[in-house]
């Protein structure tokens, strides 16, 4: 129908006004709304109206998502109260907070102030969060940074001595000259494999390994906490700006859930906890939920290899098994995970693990290798300390401390898998020497890895708290197995160790076949050098840890980096043209720790991950998810 315009006709609206009196009334009705939504963002304390407006907008659907599965509830409901920005501690600067003094015994966790999406872009920005792809740019919870600091029992960095006082002290430039192979190892990255995984020193380019899915700069995660450490400032600074504008998390290839975990999750926990940036929580957090698909399975046992773009961790592999050293080497990151998310998903899951193994049935109380994640038995007998199994124990004895030794469930599955392991694998060889065989279904391998070397820096941590007639001998026993291991070093051409030796047939400490006498810049040896000279201020551990230093400059030194080397019973090796990133997270980082004071990243302060990332002790009360005992 057509409506024909009366000239001079004003119609009235359904409710009897004129048009002058309706933009009127409309006028008044957006000054109301405008003030409202003024009030809503400006005022004080309106987090919580914040919250119900926004809340659609700052949730992740991801986390949500997993979190219902799991069957929990949403671990956002909960109240903020206002929050000043931490201070943040440039490296090299220490937080004054974080000295030795009275300390609040406030709960840890803070809860979340949440943010509108333009204010999340301002602090992103402020916090160096700049290159935030969509779906990484916030997590709608806040850490007290601040009060975790407060709690810290030392200086991070330590009290260092007025180093001008001494200018000519040893160990001081015995520090100096370790801090220079980092620089010169970051350097050489930098300048040939900027962004890739790893460098290739011989042919001065970067290298991507198919261990992390697609994600790129291992090198540079793993290296932020060293290069921090070592205040190497302006290279923590580029490594830092890397993280803000180029490590993106869009990435859809197969990763090894355990490999992200130690050397991503964890390098970016350590350098949240540092630093208190926020880019590395985010980033922390956000990685954290791409791995939280492998823990679906038929036990909750994780896969060792996640799917980044399906999430799937593969049906079609339902007949493989998950390795223990992978899937019980996730606790500590976990925990932390939930700690800084404020969401219980991560803890869960670990936790899950702990059930499994602790109700199964052990061998002799031993701890086989590989597990079924489908129906939770144990595919095969196979026992070690070295690869395979390794980090899980560890991580026992870590969890235990960790939690400020309220982990008793971690400390007794500690001490019941190292007597088994003292009874059942434990040997010493016709020339004395004390060393971790290999068992397989009740038949003993002669032989150590290098890997297994770890054994003596762990054994030596967890001494002072087992059993009082015990702990002299765990002191001893890890002091001889590190003897051992560094027989396996002295009794090369190179002074460096191979990556398994044997005792067999009148030879000792020894590779055996070619394809065991490499060295790939592990670090292992040095890691237990380092705990054995804070538990003993043995002189001995920092001369053998000088010999790896002397070693590795000699025969690992290129012009373009370090590398591993194909035998170390050459006393001219060819390089293996890999620099490893653990070569930078540990190897480097406990050689520098061995020379430094005991209070620099003190042991009752961090527990390091099996990468040598520092992850702090739990010092509060807090009631958060992550230490809730079950
Ligand atoms: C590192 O990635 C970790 O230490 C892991 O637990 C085992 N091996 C390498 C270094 O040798």
């Amino acid at each position: 129908m057509h409506m024909r315009k009366v000239p001079g006709f004003v119609p009235a609206s359904p409710w009897g006004l004129r048009l002058p009196q309706k933009f009127l009334f409309l006028l008044f009705l957006s000054g109301l709304v405008t003030l409202c939504f003024g009030a809503l963002f400006l005022l004080p304390h309106s987090s919580r109206l914040k919250r119900l407006f926004l809340a659609s907008r700052t949730q992740q659907p991801g986390l949500e998502v997993m979190a219902e599965v799991a069957g929990h509830p949403s671990a956002r409901e909960q109240e903020p109260p206002p929050k000043p920005a931490p201070a943040v501690p440039a490296p090299g600067e220490d937080d004054p907070s974080s000295r030795a003094g009275p300390r609040p015994r406030k709960g840890w966790l803070r809860r979340t102030r949440p943010t509108g999406p333009r204010e999340e872009a301002t602090a992103a920005r402020g916090s160096g969060v700049a290159a935030l792809r969509p779906g990484e740019e916030s997590i709608p919870f806040s850490f007290d940074f601040s009060a975790f600091r407060s709690r810290l029992r030392h200086p991070v960095l330590g009290t260092r001595t007025d180093e001008s006082k001494e200018p000519q002290s040893r160990v001081r430039a015995q520090r100096e000259k370790i801090k220079e192979m980092m620089r010169f190892a970051w350097q050489s990255y930098r300048r040939y494999a900027m962004g890739r995984n790893e460098l290739r020193p011989l042919t001065k380019d970067g290298y991507e390994g198919s261990m992390f899915g697609g994600l790129s700069g291992a090198t540079i995660i793993d290296s932020l906490d060293t290069l921090y450490l070592m205040e190497l400032k302006e290279e923590f600074q580029e490594a830092k700006a890397w993280v803000e504008e180029s490590f993106h998390l869009n990435v859809s290839g197969e990763a090894s859930l355990f490999e992200v975990n130690i050397r991503y999750i964890g390098g970016l926990l350590s350098a949240y906890y540092l630093t208190g940036e926020e880019v590395f929580r985010i980033k922390a957090i956000k990685l954290g939920e791409k791995l939280l698909p492998a823990f679906n399975t038929p036990t909750g046992i994780p896969k060792g290899v996640v799917n980044f773009k399906s999430g799937s961790w593969g049906w079609a592999t339902a007949g493989s098994s998950s390795i223990l050293a992978e899937f019980g080497s996730l606790h500590l990151e976990f925990l932390h995970l939930t700690e800084l998310s404020g969401n219980p998903i991560f803890a869960k899951k670990v936790r899950n693990i702990r059930k499994v193994l602790r109700k199964i049935d052990k061998p002799f109380g031993l701890y086989p290798n590989f597990l079924s994640p489908v129906s939770g038995n144990w595919v095969q007998h196979h026992v070690s300390v070295g690869g395979l199994g390794d980090s899980f124990y560890e991580y026992l004895i870590k969890s235990w401390l960790m939690s400020a030794k309220t982990d008793m469930e971690a400390k007794n599955m500690y001490y019941e898998a190292l007597e088994a392991i003292e009874t059942y694998l434990l040997n010493v060889s016709p020339g004395g020497l004390t060393y971790i065989a290999e068992w397989r279904g009740g038949i003993l391998d002669h032989k150590m890895g290098h890997l297994a070397c770890f054994s003596g820096g762990m054994i030596s941590l967890g001494a002072e708290d087992a059993k009082e007639e015990k702990r002299a001998h765990y002191q001893e026993l890890a002091a001889q197995i590190t003897r051992t291991c560094h027989e396996s070093y002295a009794r090369s051409d190179t002074k460096l160790g191979p990556e398994a030796f044997w005792f067999n047939s009148g030879r000792e400490a020894v590779a055996t076949q070619l394809s065991e006498s490499y060295y790939i810049l592990r670090p292992e040896v040095v890691e237990s050098y380092m705990y054995l000279w804070r538990q003993t201020h043995d002189p001995t551990y920092r001369e053998w840890g000088w010999d790896v230093v002397m070693a590795l400059e000699k025969y690992c030194r290129t012009d373009a980096g370090f590398s591993g080397i194909q035998d170390v019973y050459s006393s001219s090796p060819n390089h293996d043209n890999k620099q490893q990133s653990f070569f930078l997270a540990e190897t480097l980082k406990y050689l520098y720790l061995l020379f430094s004071e005991d209070d620099t990243l003190s042991l009752e302060d961090w527990v390091f991950n099996t990468e040598a990332h520092p992850l702090p002790v739990n010092h509060s009360d807090s009631s958060s998810q992550a230490w809730q005992r079950h």
